[in-house]
């Protein structure tokens, strides 16, 4: 959106000191998080380089301004390298043609032939599906493969994010579908998940160094506060509502449209945790954790690649850009 779109649709610049030097994923998660009690804020380019945080419509609770003034104001302060420029402000392709790999945006994603849906990352040349990998796309890479899934000990409709699968497994689902469909599916590697969670520059060889090493940095913001709707993650922190799983997309997605980075499952990543032991990275927390270092957007935990769990997951990226 430009100033000028942005004024006559009614926004307005908030004063100083809410502008920003570049537009990044982290901030506006941030800014979307906060389209709440009757206001809107977004991000405007106002010139290269320089971003503003305009609003639109009243607000009678200052609390939500004053938390909003002290997240933006934190993301400004946290010195990791911007993402720019968000795919919000890439141009959208004008006609009636499909939407591939190549001309997908977060407007208009490429949609498989299992109804997934991806939208590009800035940063990386994949593209993420929004959503954790459901039940009915494992039970459909079931049904065609013979392979079987492991049901959890608790209910869970088709919508939910499969569970129980080990890295194994889910190779083997990126294998069927990639042949498929003549596409390059696969996890995404580990640090392609911290482009998508909005962490860059993070210092490190390995997975395992990076580990929880950025605080105050979450997938739903920058601050810790048991919001409600930051995500299902386990019950005592008072979140959500949901006590296992969640259907996919329950709560808002990030600044590129993605769900569920932080909470629901934990999802397996390409790379191995440490640079020499047999364990695959998997990111993101689940319904079961309650950790503030283990809700962090830079934690990340080393798994068995045989090992199942009950919230461990996984999320596709798919490569052709
Ligand atoms: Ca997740």
């Amino acid at each position: 959106m430009t100033a000028a779109t942005a004024a006559a649709e009614g926004f307005r610049p908030l004063t100083a000191p809410y502008f920003v030097k570049k537009e990044s994923a982290m901030l506006n998660a941030v800014v979307e998080d906060l389209k709440r009690g009757g206001i809107e804020f977004t991000l405007i380019e106002t010139a290269p380089g320089r971003t503003e945080v305009w609003r639109r419509g009243w607000v009678d609770d200052a609390l939500i301004v004053k938390e909003m003034r002290d997240e933006v104001a934190a993301a400004w302060q946290t010195g990791i390298p911007a993402v720019s420029p968000h795919p919000s402000v890439q141009s959208v392709p004008t006609g009636g043609g499909a939407v591939t790999v190549k001309t997908a945006t977060k407007e208009r994603p490429y949609v498989n032939s299992l109804g997934m849906k991806f939208v590009p990352v800035a940063g990386t040349k994949v593209l993420f599906c929004v959503w954790e990998t459901r039940v009915k796309d494992y039970e459909a890479f079931g049904a065609a493969t013979g392979h079987e899934g492991k049901k959890p000990d608790y209910a869970q409709t088709g919508d939910h994010p499969a569970v129980n699968v080990n890295w194994e497994d889910a190779k083997a689902f990126c294998e069927w579908l990639s042949n498929k469909e003549s596409l390059e599916y696969r996890l995404s590697s580990d640090e392609e998940w911290s482009a998508a969670v909005g962490l860059r520059g993070e210092k490190g060889e390995t997975p395992s160094d990076k580990n929880g090493k950025v605080a105050d940095v979450y997938p739903w913001g920058m601050q810790w506060v048991q919001r409600k709707r930051a995500g299902n993650y386990g019950q005592s922190l008072g979140t959500d509502t949901f006590e296992k799983t969640a259907p996919v997309g329950s709560f808002a997605a990030n600044g590129f449209g993605i769900y569920d980075l932080g909470g629901n499952v934990w999802e397996w990543c390409e790379d191995s945790f440490y640079s020499s032991r047999n364990s695959r990275v998997i990111r993101g927390a689940s319904w079961v954790d309650v950790d503030s270092v283990t809700l962090r957007s830079s934690c990340r935990h080393g798994e068995p690649p045989s090992d199942r769990h009950g919230n461990v997951g996984f999320r596709l990226v798919v490569s052709g850009r």
